[in-house]
């Protein structure tokens, strides 16, 4: 932006004589007329503002390798179970109902070692129970400090990415990755319900091997399940995400022996 600013300023000088400062002289002109001033001058202005609010995020989500429970995003990794839907299903590291709902004190999610081909993976542990019919455990990785902030509750655009890449190795069950869509600011409700009523746009692992496997899906390849009921374009969901999460999947009872599941390296491309 551009702006010139010109200023003429003309002032004159009149004094008048109040009659109480007997030592108050009045300026004159030669042929003794009151004294005129006038001050001319031109200030200029340039400036220019270039606008940075444009965020440019490397593809890279989390190669899990400095060990910490935050992603290349600013995002948090954490953990999630069917706590608030009464069940009784467990995942470690902990969700934070859980630790509430057990007097305990929440913990930050923490990495374990043995990574594909490095150090450090994200990784859960866990089982589910039947006590809550539609059962689940899972993990995600926010995708921006405030994601998961009542106070904040920021999305980012990631539709400018074909899709996601991701190493996995489980225990030949079913999972799901998904991108949650919620409320995100400026509804200050952003912790309430799904958008979608939990029918989620998500692609389906099928048998995650028990050995490291890559698994590289375009956006195109996520789809709603067949029960929602609100469907809004995936290219809307892609403009407001603020996760991407890694669920167990149907059938519920399979992962009633015990959950093992592991990711690394998680990119966009
Ligand atoms: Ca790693
Ligand atoms: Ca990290």
């Amino acid at each position: 932006m551009k702006q010139k600013v010109t200023f003429l300023v003309v002032v004159m000088f009149l004094f008048a004589w109040i009659g109480c400062n007997k030592s108050s002289t009045t300026p004159t002109e030669p042929d003794g007329t009151m004294a005129t001033a006038t001050v001319t001058g031109t200030i200029t202005q340039t400036f220019t503002i270039t606008p940075t609010f444009t965020a440019t995020h490397e593809p890279l989500i989390d190669d899990c390798e400095d060990n910490d429970n935050t992603d290349e995003w600013g995002g948090y990794w954490v953990t999630f179970d069917d706590q608030a839907n009464a069940g009784t299903s467990y995942v470690w590291p902990w969700s934070d109902p859980y630790a509430t709902s057990h007097g305990l004190t929440p913990m930050l999610f923490e990495m374990s070692a043995g990574g594909y081909n490095s150090s450090y993976a994200a990784h859960i542990t866990g089982y589910t129970t039947s006590t809550y019919q539609y059962r689940f455990i899972g993990m995600g990785c926010q995708l921006t400090a405030t994601a998961g902030s009542s106070g904040g509750c920021h999305d980012v655009d990631i539709s400018n990415f074909t899709g996601i890449s991701f190493w996995a190795k489980g225990d030949a069950t079913n999972y799901i990755v998904m991108i949650p869509y919620t409320p995100s600011y400026p509804d200050m409700t952003c912790d309430s319900a799904s958008l979608v009523a939990y029918a989620d746009y998500g692609y389906k692992l099928t048998a995650v091997p028990t050995t490291w496997t890559q698994y590289t899906i375009a956006f195109t390849q996520f789809t709603q399940p067949s029960w929602g009921s609100i469907h809004p374009a995936l290219t809307t969901v892609l403009q407001h995400a603020k996760q991407i999460q890694f669920k167990t999947d149907d059938p519920p009872s399979a992962h009633d022996a015990g959950v093992d599941f592991w990711v690394d390296d998680v990119t966009f491309y």
